[in-house]
């Protein structure tokens, strides 16, 4: 295979800069949950676009922002530890603000990131923001990068400009043969997104704090003979007052979580679901590392 081009971008970029959409939207497929809460994404995942030419394989990746408990310390570190090894950066800013300090710091941990690295500045939501801010706010943020970058605004979420982004990337990736499959679009389970699927239910349901206090556990994953797919999870929280609100009237809250999120996980598994919720308290989880690792959030340190 001549000419082929292959290899790995990671995205990064504060909370909510809308990371995980321009993924899903690159795909052509909902991989990865989305909402318009901060730290929505909470592990890397792997988003495989193959075309007859080249893979790109985008490596999503938690917000990186300054942590307030030792959920927010795992969640940088997943999103920093995905900067090792690959071929290209893709750091994604808000069109729509100045960079904050969390777009600071995603900068300084680029100083770190070789020259031949290629690093790209993509400003997403150019939808939200006039052509005069538009410009302001691009050179401000490459002022904060510093080095020599490729600069794009698109908006993920209408697509605008998305494709040249594709283009570009190409452009820059390696001669290489492609790594995956054409039909591996994602290295996680379908239980996994499942999980995350729910959470993100649960984000655009809920209103207030609760929602950064919630963590979901899949407790079975099974496919039936008759085409449907059982499946159990386990919504954690951290107070016991916030039970109360996650299941709601009557049960009333609970159910409109599980209803949105069973349609979600029908439409990615193109199968039937049956989705049985619970909701446990876990005092204090963010912050307590014995419950974060049996969770599947292991700090290194
Ligand atoms: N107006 C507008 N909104 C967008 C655009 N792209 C994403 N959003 C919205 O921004 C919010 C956050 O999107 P996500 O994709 O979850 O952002 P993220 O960067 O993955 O966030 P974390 O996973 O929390 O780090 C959602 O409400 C999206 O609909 C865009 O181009 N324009
Ligand atoms: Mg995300």
């Amino acid at each position: 295979m001549t000419d082929y081009r292959s290899g790995f971008f990671a995205v990064i970029g504060r909370p909510n800069v809308g990371k995980s959409t321009l993924i899903n939207s690159i795909l052509g497929q909902k991989i990865a949950a989305v909402s318009p809460r901060p730290q929505t994404t909470r592990r890397r995942q792997l988003g495989i676009l193959t075309r007859g030419d080249a893979q790109v394989i985008f490596v999503d990746t938690p917000g990186i922002h300054q942590p307030r408990h030792k959920l927010g310390e795992y969640l940088n570190q997943e999103a920093e530890e995905a900067l090792d090894g690959v071929d290209g950066i893709l750091f994604l800013a808000d069109a729509s603000v100045e960079p904050n300090e969390d777009d600071a710091r995603i900068a300084s941990l680029l100083k770190n990131i070789p020259p031949r690295i290629p690093i790209v500045l993509a400003l997403n939501k150019m939808d939200l923001v006039d052509a005069g801010n538009l410009k302001t706010h691009l050179e401000a943020y490459q002022a904060l990068v510093g080095r020599e970058t490729r600069i794009i605004s698109i908006s993920a979420l209408h697509s605008e400009h998305v494709n040249d982004l594709v283009e570009l990337l190409v452009s820059l990736l390696p001669s290489r043969p492609p790594e995956y499959d054409e039909e591996q679009i994602t290295d996680l389970y379908e239980r996994e997104i499942a999980a995350d699927l729910i959470r993100e239910a649960a984000l655009l349901k809920l209103r207030d704090e609760v929602p950064h206090g919630i963590a979901v556990r899949v407790d079975e994953f099974k496919e039936r003979g008759n085409g449907m797919t059982y499946i159990a999870a386990t919504l954690f929280v951290e107070r016991e007052s916030q039970k109360g609100i996650v299941i709601g009237e009557g049960g009333k809250m609970l159910k409109q979580i599980g209803t949105a999120a069973r349609k979600q996980i029908e439409e990615m598994g193109g199968h039937k679901v049956f989705l049985e919720l619970r909701v446990k308290v876990e005092k204090d989880w963010r912050n307590n590392e014995n419950v974060l690792k049996r969770l599947g959030y292991k700090i290194k340190k």
